[in-house]
This record gives structure tokens, sequence and C-alpha cells, in this order.
């Protein structure tokens, strides 16, 4: 623990430390007691126990296999990887370093999108640990590994109630030589708003620190001015900056001229101007069609002289055929899942496209061996996220009608349910293409698309037609998170908004022009430090500092489960979601060689007032947990 306190100081992480900050700084050695941990986790796994896992349910604890685990030599160090050219010749020299391969690279995006867009971001930190490191080691030539940002930032908070933070300086230590990527929202960070510079700037400093090593980089209107803060940020930090434009649209429709293949190659030298090392594009919902993917890469190789690194979703069912092309076009790295959590709304499986491209130069060279036990393991783990799974078990090439990103759609059912449209989802599928054309055909990512998802919704809720919003507007109450896109809180869509829904959404405000992060004072975080010191009541770190900033609610109600259950990421994942059957015994490492052996006994009979009393041994002594059944 002390050396992970050192190495969270905001002093270490900004770079500025030297040595005599250790001497200065004794609430180093001060350590929060960690008293009685054992206590706190029986409250954790009694109130799971007794009322189940919030949003989930209380459900029968199945009896899971352990998860099948490559065979991995760990004698030897790591094999050397894009990690280690980063390290050793810079951005620019990775860079030229990709430029020269001849096959295509691969990022692994198993760690980030390929549970967000299958599982609702849910897989914990465990569990992807007990995998990265294998990865790291039977993968070496990989691009990348997208690890981190996106959803995962705010879900690890809000559900599964672990630090992101620690989740990347974990997984930095268990892969030393391979390049960790992050999706990064530009201005709205890994949040779904603007944030004021200094707090960018910040994040993406303390983000480079702790180990992220290539930053995606993308705005949610593909507006480059919203861009350029992030760019500049990640050039100062020494690490890459990918900026990416979001396709959407089809560049091949006729009826779709606003997104044709010049727009996207004026963007993609605009991007290459602001300093970009690699280029982007983010198929975020899966809507780049084969041809169009030949014709839009090959355009761009020839418009801009950096790499380019394609994202797409399977959603459709083509995304195989539409890399096949991109990479005859190309294509220097590609984004690929492996197997067992690729497909549908993921990216395309890494070992399906190894396949497809056998016999072909430009076939990755990966061990298709290791794609397949590394499947293994992941197939294992998904069954501990079933109750996340959306429920799309087949191609889904609506999605070329609706344009909803991979990770939306689910997201938006499950907020459809909510509202009561759980049966009427095909009818809010149909509205949000709809308003996407009232808005004015616009790029639909987060933020974006949960705007167009929330104007969707309340469309359908409301009986409103198209119609009635041009009559009746003026006295209705829109989403804030349509006025707010209006008043021109993300930025400025291609084209600008169509002037008179701006109008009636405005209802007579004035919408702003200028960059967001311009008008938004930025934020004191000396005094945020003072304000967090007294709250927390400890040591406040850098991390704090800027999870706080960019989640304020979020974060002290993450602080207050933290405090009542203690760190829950040490319980093994159905534990953690199920809590424990009678008369199981399960082990908790609690920290390194320090492991608990909890027995659940027995459930006492729920009191008038509602309590019951479970009955645990704890390494073998008997402890009582009382829990306030909810039933
Ligand atoms: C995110 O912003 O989280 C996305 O994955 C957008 O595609
Ligand atoms: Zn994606």
């Amino acid at each position: 623990p002390f050396l992970e306190n050192v190495v969270k100081h905001p002093d270490f992480l900004s770079g500025e430390y030297d040595t005599s900050f250790l001497d200065s700084t004794p609430e180093l050695f001060m350590f929060p007691k960690r008293k009685d941990r054992g206590t706190k986790l029986l409250n954790y796994i009694g109130s799971i126990t007794v009322n189940g896992f919030p949003g989930v349910g209380k459900k029968e604890k199945p009896i899971f296999r352990e998860p099948r685990m490559p065979k991995v030599k760990y004698t030897e160090p790591a094999p050397a990887g894009t990690k280690s050219i980063l390290d050793e010749r810079g951005a620019d020299g990775l860079v030229k370093w990709v430029s020269e391969q001849k096959q295509v690279l691969l990022t692994d995006t198993s760690f980030r999108d390929a549970h967000q867009s299958l599982l609702a971001t849910r897989v914990r930190t465990q569990d992807l640990r007990h995998i990265a490191e294998p990865t790291a080691r039977l993968l070496p030539n990989l691009f990348s590994m997208e690890m981190w940002g996106g959803a995962t930032f705010d879900v690890a908070y809000r559900f599964l109630k672990e630090d992101p933070w620690e989740r990347l300086l974990q997984m930095r230590q268990d892969v030393p030589n391979v390049l960790f990527q992050m999706l990064l929202r530009a201005s709205n960070a890994v949040g779904y708003k603007n944030y004021p510079d200094n707090v960018i700037k910040k994040f993406v400093e303390q983000s480079a620190h702790a180990g992220i090593d290539v930053f995606r980089i993308f705005d949610s209107l593909n507006w480059v001015e919203g861009m350029r803060v992030a760019i500049d940020a990640v050039r100062k930090s020494g690490k890459l900056a990918e900026a990416a434009i979001c396709y959407t649209g089809d560049i091949h429709d006729p009826l779709r001229r606003k997104y044709d293949l010049n727009y996207y190659k004026e963007i993609a030298k605009e991007l290459e101007a602001s300093g970009a090392h690699i280029l982007g594009i983010k198929d975020m919902a899966g809507l780049l069609k084969p041809a169009a993917a030949y014709d839009l890469i090959s355009a761009l190789k020839e418009t801009v002289s950096i790499p380019i690194h394609l994202h797409t979703h399977d959603t459709s069912g083509n995304g195989i055929l539409t890399y096949a092309r991109a990479v005859e076009a190309g294509v220097d790295i590609v984004d690929v899942a492996m197997s067992s959590v690729a497909g549908l709304t993921s990216q395309p499986s890494a070992s399906t496209l190894f396949y497809a491209l056998e016999g072909q130069e430009r076939q990755p060279a990966v061990n298709a061996k290791a794609l397949d036990q590394l499947s293994h393991y992941w197939e294992d783990v998904r069954k501990y996220y079933s109750h996340f799974e959306s429920g799309m078990n087949a191609p889904h090439t609506e999605v070329y009608m609706h344009e909803m990103p991979g990770g939306q759609y689910s997201n938006l059912q499950q907020q459809a349910k909510a509202v009561g449209l759980g049966d009427h989802f095909d009818e809010v599928t149909v509205m949000y293409r709809r308003v996407n054309d009232m808005f004015g055909d616009i790029v639909k990512v987060t933020p974006s698309s949960k705007v167009v998802g929330d104007m969707a919704l309340f469309m359908v809720q409301n009986h409103l037609s198209e119609e009635d919003i041009y009559e009746r507007g003026e006295t209705l109450d829109f989403p804030d998170s349509v006025v707010e896109m209006f008043e021109g809180y993300l930025g400025q869509p291609h084209g600008g908004f169509p002037r008179e829904l701006q109008r009636i959404i405005l209802k007579g405000k004035e919408p702003i022009k200028v960059r967001p992060g311009e008008l938004l004072p930025p934020v004191d975080f000396n005094a945020l430090q003072e304000t967090l010191f007294h709250q927390l009541k400890r040591q406040v770190t850098a991390f704090d500092l800027l999870s706080y900033a960019l989640y304020p609610k979020v974060y002290m109600d993450y602080q207050e489960v933290a405090e009542a259950y203690g760190d829950v990421s040490v319980l093994d994942t159905p534990t953690f979601f199920y809590g424990m059957r009678l008369g199981e015994e399960v082990e908790v490492e609690i920290e390194r060689g320090k492991t608990l052996i909890v027995k659940l006994v027995s459930i006492g009979e729920a009191q008038p007032d509602g309590m019951r009393t479970l009955y645990f041994e704890l390494n073998g002594q008997p402890r009582e947990i009382l829990v306030k059944d909810e039933s």
C-alpha cells in the first residue's frame, strides 16, 4: 500500500515530485485504519444475499464453472510490444513504426467497448485483470488494448462500486508491453456534457501518468473546434493523439449528401493539421458498409499521411467484410474483440478476421490458438453478466435505418422499459431516426446520441408527431438534454441547427456559437481539494479531484458505499452479484497474501421490523450480521 500511496500522490502524478516530498508529506505514512474490513464485506454479502443486487434483484446464485485460463509461461519477462516502442522512440517513432508494418494491426477492445456494447459496461476489474497479463503475453503484437474511457469510468463508480483509476493502475502492472488505449469524448471527457478546459487538460495529464498511451478523441458532433484542447493536452503528455471522425450516414447514398466523401476528407485534413498522430474512423453504430469502407479508406489514405485506425460495430453482421475491404484499401489498424465477446453490437471477432484474411499478405500476425484460448476465458466470464445481456442474438440490419450506436441500443431499451414503453421499442427506433432528421441529420454518438434518444422517448411517450412539435412546441417542456444541445452546449453540428426547431426548443433563449469551454469557468482545484479533504477526511489525490469534478454526486455516492462496505472489488463476481448460498464458503483476498475465508452458516427469520440475522464464519470465527429484508 505504501507504493500505491506514493504512486497515487498528486505530486507524483503531476510529475513535479522530487525526493523530498516523501519527507514533507507525512500523510503518506498515515493510512486510514482499515478496521474491520471483514465485517464490512460481510455486511455487503449479507445485504446482496437477502435483497439481491440493485437493479438485478434477488436471484438464486447459479453454479458457474471456473473460467478456463490460457496456458502461459510466466518465467520470462513479457515479450516486447508496442508500449516498448513508444517508450523508446516516442510518439513519432511509434507512428513511423506503424506506417512501416505490412500486415494490418489489431486493437483488442474486449476490455472496454466489447463489454460496454454487449454487457452494459458491467465487467469488473477483477475479471479484466485475470486475463490482462495472459493477453499481453499471448498477443504481444497487438497495436493496443482498449481498456478505459467511454462509459467504463462512470459505470465503475455507479454500478460496480469500484475505482476506475485503480483499474488502470492495476492493469498497467499486468501489462508492461502493450499500449493501453482509452476513448475520450473530447470536451466531454468521460462524461455527458462539456467540462471546463482545465478539467480536460488535467484529466488527460493524469490519465497519461496513470498509464494511458493512446487517446482516441472524438467530438459527438464531429466539431473539430471541440477537440483541440484534448488533442493538445495529449500531445503535451507525450502520448498518442488518435483524433477520430465519427462515421454517420452512408457515403454511397445519393440522398445523404451531407456526409459525403468530401465531408470526411475535409475533417481528416483538419485533424492531421491539428496534430493528430493517428486518424481514427469511429463507426460507432456499424454503418460503414464494405464498399463504402473501401472507398472511404482509399480516399483518406490519399488525403492524410498519418496512419488510419478503423473502429466498427458488427451489429449488421457485415463487420468482417467491411474490415476486409478496408484492409484492401490500406487501413493500418482495426478494432476487434475476442470471439466470445465479439459480434452483434460489439466489434468483429479477431479470429474471424484472421481466417478471413488467410493467404493475404496483410493478414494480421497473431497466434490463432492463443485467440481461441483467450476467447474461452471470456466465454466463461460472460456468463457472470447474463443479466446485462441486451437480448439481441442475431444480425440486426435495421441499424442502417435507425443508426443507433452499439452501446446505446440496449441502454435505450432499458430507458424505454423504465417509462412503460418496453413493448413499443420498434416505435422508439423509428422515432429515433425521425428525430435525427428533424435535428438536421446529426452525428449520433455519446452524448449527442443520448439527446436524440431522449427526444425520441419524449415524443413516443407523449404521443407527439413531428407536426405537433412545430405546431405546439412553444407549450412543450422539452428534455433538458435537448435544450442544452440546441443552446450549443455540445458544440456546433455540421451545417448548424435547424433554425425553426431551435427557436421552438429554446423559447427565446439565445444559443451560443463559441466553444462551451470558453464560457465555462475553470474548476478551482485548490478549493476543491480543501472541500474534499473535509468530506473524505483523508489525503485527497489528483484522481479524487478529477472524479469529483466530473461526477460530484456519483463520486460521493461511491465514497459512501466504500465507507459502508469497504473495497468490494475484492469479491469474486458471482458473490458480488448474487451474494452467498447457505453453507457456501468463499475466499476473499483482501490484499496480496491476506485471504479471508467466509462461510454463510444460516439466515435467521425476518423480525417484525424486517431485520434478519445472518450467521457467518469469518476465518472460522462466528460472526452475526443484521440485514433489513426489503422484500
Ligand atoms: C462512448 O462514448 O462511450 C462510446 O463508446 C461511443 O461510441
Ligand atoms: Zn464503439
